[in-house]
């Protein structure tokens, strides 16, 4: 699936983009199955909101409970003081998630494409676990910004291990808040850590030096585009402020030969463990 120039690239720039991975019917039947979701859940499950800004970010039980699940998290730009959406709910998702990838079975069939597994093997995972998915929805006019992070800040395996695996099922451009990288910034090490304390989380700073000004390149993705990311890869993504939709899903996959940290905020019972592919 990866040639050596790939897999060279990716190690180099801690990224590698994937055009045209998923066909244009699958990601017109998977934005189909977002919107069926989003319609069946969204009268039956409470409002809550999700944020990357730190003011605003806080873990509840529907977030801790979503690790094993399928939840709606809202933008804080939908919701009004009295916890009402201000539109309809297929305007005002930010995610979807934790467990698409296993509780969704249109999801599950997805990230368990054979291809995926050939990659993870290729970059050298070699015990997959599939321990996080994402449905991630930015909608016009509100979809929130992705503060810059590395995936392995939430995700915590000793020594670090998560790979990225994200698919836009829409176009994602400069103009609707597409993903942007730092290229080789997963060598710099990893700057923080996101601890479940009791029933909240917090964040441990390892280096308190601000990310870098510079450097930053926008990675625009035509619609069925994989970027597959390392999980030490410095990324964020702008508001989307257009009237266009950016619909993405991702899958995060561990290796199972590192050890999965008691802390992680992300757990799952242990009568459902995670799977590999
Ligand atoms: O889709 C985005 O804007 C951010 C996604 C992301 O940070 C991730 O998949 O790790």
């Amino acid at each position: 699936m990866l040639s050596p120039a790939d897999k060279a690239a990716f190690h180099r720039d801690g990224f590698l983009i994937v055009p045209d991975f998923v066909t244009p019917a699958r990601c017109d039947a998977l934005t189909d199955h977002v919107a069926g979701l989003i319609a069946a859940l969204a009268p039956a499950q409470g409002v809550s909101i999700f944020t990357t800004d730190e003011q605003q970010r806080h873990a509840d039980a529907r977030f801790f409970e979503s690790a094993g699940g399928v939840s709606l998290f809202y933008e804080a730009g939908a919701v009004d003081p009295d916890g009402r959406l201000t539109r309809p709910a297929a305007l005002a998702v930010n995610k979807i998630g934790h467990a698409l990838h296993d509780r969704d079975p249109e999801f599950a069939h997805f990230s368990r494409d054979p291809r995926l597994a050939a990659i993870a093997g290729a970059i050298g995972i070699e015990q997959p676990r599939l321990v996080q998915s994402m449905v991630i929805c930015k909608p016009p006019g509100i979809g929130g910004e992705v503060s810059a992070h590395q995936d392995a800040t939430f995700i915590r395996t000793e020594p670090a291990s998560v790979i990225g695996f994200w698919f836009a099922l829409e176009a994602a451009e400069a103009g609707n808040g597409c993903l942007e990288a730092l290229p080789g910034g997963h060598r710099l090490g990893l700057k923080r850590d996101y601890l479940r304390v009791g029933d909240t989380t917090r964040f441990v700073e390892r280096d308190e030096a601000p990310w870098p000004d510079h450097g930053w390149v926008p990675l625009p993705a035509s619609r069925g585009t994989l970027i597959l990311l390392h999980g030490l890869l410095p990324h964020r993504s702008a508001p989307n402020r257009s009237d266009r939709s950016r619909l993405a899903y991702t899958l995060h996959v561990v290796d199972g030969r590192a050890e999965y940290l008691p802390d992680n905020w992300l757990r799952r019972r242990p009568d459902d463990p995670f799977t590999g592919f």
